[in-house]
């Protein structure tokens, strides 16, 4: 008996000429902008500035770029660097919110390699520095009470020689607890505040992967947070972020479903049937270079009918 079957196939990635289940488009902005402007026209006109999580997106990133037409390869990408958002005795510290006793012009993140943080034995007051830097160390124990540790080293040596005595890196919460650490230092001693530069996404995902150009990140001027690509080179540069560039926006994978006609002698509600037609269809869109898409089936029977071409 001749059935027609109501076939809807659920898509799944995006269509298109790659070889693994493709994730996010990516779109090249020919339109200067500063980074706040291109996240806001990114996210108006697509999902948000690209994010770049692997080789494989940074070289898919590249491709999407060939092309165009624009007068200048440099692109921003939704990486930016939260200067106000710290860590302090693992609890998120908000510049500006938080007690800080900073140095007139601190933090400044010189040569984009300071996210430690000492305090002066002289003035009391906070600054950031290179982690590796040797300075003296503090220690707190559970009690609130600073113990200070004759010997200089880096950060993560204090931290870890704190660790391994039952205590902290020293921290501050307020001016009391500064004047109580100050009246212990000989010189000037690490404090627990830090932070990960590069560590978000403009969509809110984590950052681990780099492509730095040699000599890159250094926050030239103190005012680099932002980072723009060249789409030649894929190479990233930290860069001002109020300067005008073109950006790369990206869109992610959504499902689509579309909805089929067919007609078989089959019986088309037997699952191993149905498995053998998404196989069947899945390699016929393969051969048409239509790859990266995952198919579902959901059949709803039809009446039965004479068979129609
Ligand atoms: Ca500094
Ligand atoms: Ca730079």
């Amino acid at each position: 008996m001749w059935k027609n079957i109501l076939l809807f196939l659920s898509l799944s990635g995006l269509v298109g000429h790659h070889a693994s289940p493709i994730t996010k488009l990516y779109h090249f902005v020919d339109q200067k902008m500063t980074w706040t402007d291109a996240q806001r026209h990114c996210r108006e006109h697509f999902d948000d500035m690209a994010t770049v999580v692997n080789r494989e997106e940074l070289k898919q990133l590249q491709e999407s770029m060939i092309g165009s037409d624009n007068d200048d390869d440099s692109m921003w990408i939704g990486l930016y660097d939260d200067i106000t958002r710290w860590s302090n005795y693992n609890q998120t510290y908000i510049m500006g919110q938080h007690y800080g006793n900073w140095a007139p012009g601190e933090p400044n993140l010189g040569a984009a390699e300071e996210i430690c943080t000492k305090i002066n034995q002289s003035t009391g007051q906070w600054m950031d520095v290179q982690c590796s830097n040797p300075n003296q160390v503090v220690c707190i124990n559970d009690e609130g009470d600073y113990i200070y540790v004759p010997d200089q080293m880096t950060w993560h040596k204090a931290l870890e020689l704190c660790k391994s005595n039952n205590t902290q890196l020293a921290s501050v919460r307020d001016a009391s607890e500064n004047t109580k650490l100050v009246a212990v230092l000989e010189s000037d001693a690490w404090l627990w505040l830090h932070r990960r530069p590069w560590s978000r996404w403009s969509d809110g995902r984590g950052a681990s992967y780099f492509n730095w150009k040699t000599g890159e990140p250094n926050n030239s001027g103190n005012n680099e947070h932002c980072i723009f690509l060249r789409f030649n080179t894929g190479l990233y540069y930290d860069y001002n972020c109020g300067s005008l560039l073109n950006v790369a926006c990206q869109q992610r994978a959504k499902t689509s479903t579309f909805k089929l006609k067919i007609s078989s002698e089959a019986n088309l509600m037997d699952p191993e049937v149905q498995r053998q037609f998404v196989e069947q269809l899945s390699a016929k869109l393969a051969k048409e270079g239509v790859t990266g898409v995952k198919l579902h089936l959901v059949l709803k029977e039809g009446q039965d009918q004479r068979p129609q071409k």
